[in-house]
């Protein structure tokens, strides 16, 4: 069966083919039997034509096709007639039928209700849509060696062994991918280290990578090294003002667009992070772009240069440095100096991808500059697709941010759409680092790539819409699997910042390694400028005009006056602009340091509801991602605990306040590994401590006679039925086994086979709960012994925290 009747594209393009191609395959999707139901009508002798606005006035005069459709925009009508019917998915150009196809494929289940004939209503209201903005990329950080910088589901879909793969069928799928959700451009290279990509033979394979890419409207884009006339052609400078540099750049534009004939550009990272720049002979970001944009001008490519410049040997003892200001106080002055063809392309907030951060204030600050948002679908700071987080409500927060720039309405999505300073050229970015074993890595953190996509076409669609457009089309359109989805994805983001940072703080994590696990003093005291200025007293970076580092000057007046005053401030940025007490108290009444504490407590438990809403689902959708996820969320649910007890024991005993409900350092029903009775086992400082319940635990250090080691603790609480958590660091390098066994029987056995980013102990710990065979809690009296027996495996160490009792339910 097919939906649309006979399908063909009514021009030749490859682009249309695939429009066809999609129409045609339609009922394998999953979501098709729901499809069918709402379509079905349509199956009576139809026809279904893709094409130009113009080869459509040509092949079906009588169509009434709109006039002035514009690029990449689309118009789908019916003829109203059951018994033969004509559909027309027509396009400003051959990219809008492409995109008109995949909202059609959307149509049915994008407002989906009961009875489904509400919605065929295209005879007497055609969908007609158009994109926000111009530049809609994805960015991927993939070197050539094959890795995936900040990626984390396997190895690059481009390159291997320094050079392009040869098998790039993965480059057509995820270019349709990107296509079905209007995404337009892909940069294939991470930023740093860029030099590589511009050698003769690279060129030949990125015009393979582009031919894969084309079919699809997305157009290839590389990152530079603006040290490459040195590195790469062997003049002895790569001062962006020399003749022969411009000349190389020039050459080499013209040598890409040979092969390439619709490249789309260059990213430039520079000067920042180690990377070369313009700084270097004294020249500006502007000088930088502009020599590459004229290179690029006269074949209409397009200079993202961007903004992410900032010293990161800033002195942590200048109460005046910050790094926030960083992007503000270098590309503000060069507005008007950069060619029309240069965007300048900022992450979302000052520091870099924070759980929680501003928004920047430099969108505010180029009014005769294009700007483009960078924002991050992998999940570097944000549980690294291992924790659920659905992105789309940050994004939105910060799409939606009202600048006040000339005291009017300025939200930031309206300037990077062009609207406000009346700019041409915008757009957003997503910085995406897929990878060859599944994309992303977790199914539904394929949700984000879809709601950046589709926020790139509409920023104005509300975060809840994207997230049942998504569930609907991937998962089940069930109204029940839809409303629990939704409702998990909508909490996830607000239930990870609770139980990682707070008020502002940003992610609290390793800055200067993994960015999973927590680790407090990671962020302060280098020269990375993450800082949160924590110590017994206080906490938070003083950003102010009147006292701090002048920060929040650099917003509008409106913006500034509410980010200057302490009070005015909201909460969830309070340590972003202030130093304040940790008693200062928030706008809820509540202390900071008891805002510490609640906030975690009430995100581990939060962490644990979406387990519990997952579960709802058992039996109403397909079994094997129920099952993944479900173990996804459980392990989630194990790693906000190790947050949540990092951060409370850290303040904890750092400030001396005690919780006033009495939770942070105490943990009923916990018996730590270093206090059993240890066969084989020793007992070690973790680092940093608060990692660690107490600060320590064990490792399993065999000798020649044993296989396995062992902790044991005498019960000494009530008869009851409970689970047993064990706590316990799966670490990388080999495959460990563990036991759970009571008065010397084996309750549960289980592998330690998650893949973690690092052996760091914030990283690796994990949780695994003991139920009991019926799932109702395992029986336990006081003088029970109960048993951990790891066998280690390679540099897998069976390593433990600690066991924790709980009652079951
Ligand atoms: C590609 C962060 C990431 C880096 C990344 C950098 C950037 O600092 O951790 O891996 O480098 O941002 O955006 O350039």
């Amino acid at each position: 069966m097919d939906l649309f009747g006979k399908v063909i594209a009514l021009g030749s393009s490859p682009i249309e083919q695939s429009a066809v191609q999609e129409l045609q395959s339609s009922i394998a999707r999953p979501a098709s039997v729901d499809s069918a139901r709402v379509l079905a009508p349509w199956h009576k002798d139809s026809l279904t034509v893709v094409g130009t606005a113009e080869e459509v006035r040509k092949a079906h005069p009588a169509v009434p096709v709109p006039a002035g459709l514009a690029p990449s925009e689309y118009w789908i009508w019916d003829n109203g007639s059951d018994e033969h019917r004509l559909t027309v998915v027509a396009g400003g150009d051959e990219r809008g039928a492409l995109y008109g196809a995949f909202a059609l494929l959307r149509y049915p289940l994008e407002g989906m209700t009961d009875p489904p004939e509400k919605l065929l209503g295209l005879h007497a209201s055609p969908l007609r849509s158009k994109p926000a903005m111009p530049i809609r990329w994805v960015d991927e950080w993939d070197n050539a060696d094959g890795t995936v910088t900040r990626g984390y589901d396997g190895r690059s879909i481009f390159f291997e062994g320094g050079k392009v793969r040869d098998d790039l069928s993965a480059v057509t799928e995820y270019s349709r991918l990107l296509a079905s959700v209007g995404i337009n451009g892909c940069n294939v290279n991470n930023v740093n280290d860029a030099a590589p990509f511009l050698t003769p033979d690279m060129i030949k394979g990125l015009a393979r990578i582009a031919d894969a890419m084309r079919p699809w409207g997305v157009r290839l884009a590389i990152s530079v090294d603006i040290a490459s006339p040195q590195k790469v052609g062997g003049l002895k400078t790569f001062d962006p003002l020399d003749p022969d540099v411009k000349a190389w750049w020039a050459a080499k534009v013209n040598e890409i667009y040979q092969q390439i004939p619709d490249f789309a550009g260059v990213t430039v990272k520079a000067d920042s992070e180690g990377q070369p720049g313009p700084a270097s002979y004294g020249r500006s970001p502007a000088d930088a772009a502009n020599v590459l944009a004229n290179a690029l001008a006269p074949h209409g490519g397009v200079v993202l240069y961007r903004a992410f410049v900032y010293n990161n040997h800033l002195d942590y003892n200048d109460l005046n440095a910050d790094r926030a200001r960083a992007a503000y106080d270098i590309f503000h002055p060069l507005d008007g100096k950069f060619a029309p063809n240069v965007i300048i392309q900022i992450k979302y907030g000052p520091i870099d991808f924070q759980a929680e951060e501003p928004v920047s204030p430099l969108f505010a600050g180029l009014h005769k500059t294009g700007e483009a948002m960078e924002l991050e679908i992998t999940q570097e700071y944000l549980g690294q697709q291992r924790h659920l987080v659905f992105l789309a409500p940050l994004w939105k927060e910060k799409l939606d941010f009202d600048l006040r720039a000339e005291n009017r309405a300025t939200p930031v999505k309206e300037i990077i759409e062009g609207k406000t300073f009346n700019r041409p050229l915008g757009g957003v970015i997503g910085v995406s680092c897929v990878g060859r074993d599944g994309w992303l890595g977790a199914p539904l953190a394929m949700a984000n790539l879809y709601a950046f996509g589709r926020l790139a076409w509409n920023p104005n669609l509300s975060a809840e819409q994207i997230a049942a457009e998504w569930t609907k089309q991937t998962i089940s359109a069930n109204p029940e699997v839809v409303a629990t989805v939704d409702k998990m994805l909508m909490q996830s983001w607000p239930t990870y910042v609770h139980y990682t940072g707070f008020l502002g703080t940003q992610t609290l994590t390793d800055i200067t390694g993994s960015h999973y696990g927590p680790n407090i003093e990671a962020s302060e005291r280098n020269g990375w400028g993450q800082w949160h200025r924590d110590d017994a007293k206080g906490i938070g970076m003083d950003r102010s005009v009147a006292t701090g580092t002048g920060f929040s000057g650099q917003y509008p007046p409106e913006v500034a006056r509410m980010y200057e005053s302490q009070t005015n401030t909201p909460d969830s940025l309070l340590l972003f602009f202030h130093h304040v007490p940790w008693t200062w108290k928030l706008h809820s009444g509540k202390t900071v340091i008891q805002y510490v504490y609640d906030s975690h407590y009430e995100g581990a438990d939060e962490a644990a509801q979406l387990g519990n809403e997952w579960a709802t689902l058992k039996g109403k959708i397909d079994s094997q991602l129920y099952e993944d996820e479900r173990a996804r969320l459980e392990y989630q649910a194990g790693h906000a605990i190790v947050w949540r007890d990092a951060i409370v024991q850290y303040f904890r005993k750092e400030t001396g306040i005690p919780d006033a409900h009495g939770r942070a350092g105490h943990y009923p029903g916990r018996l730590e590994a270093e206090d059993a009775r240890l066969s084989g086992y020793k007992v070690s400082d973790i680092t940093p401590w608060e990692n660690a319940s107490g600060g320590k635990a064990v490792a399993c250090e065999l000798n020649s006679a044993q296989k396995t080691c062992t902790a044991e603790w005498t019960y000494t609480g009530h008869a009851g039925r409970f689970n047993i958590a064990v706590q316990y660091f799966d670490l990388p390098g080999g495959v460990a086994h563990f036991t759970l066994g009571i008065n010397g029987t084996g309750v549960v056995s289980w592998a330690a086979d998650a893949r973690l980013p690092s052996d760091h102990a914030g990283d690796s710990s994990t949780r695994f709960t003991a139920r009991g065979p019926d799932g109702r809690g395992i029986e336990l009296k006081p003088g029970d012994v109960l048993r951990v027996e790891g066998a280690p495996d390679g540099k897998d160490l069976v390593a433990l925290d600690y066991i924790e009792i709980e009652r079951a339910e």
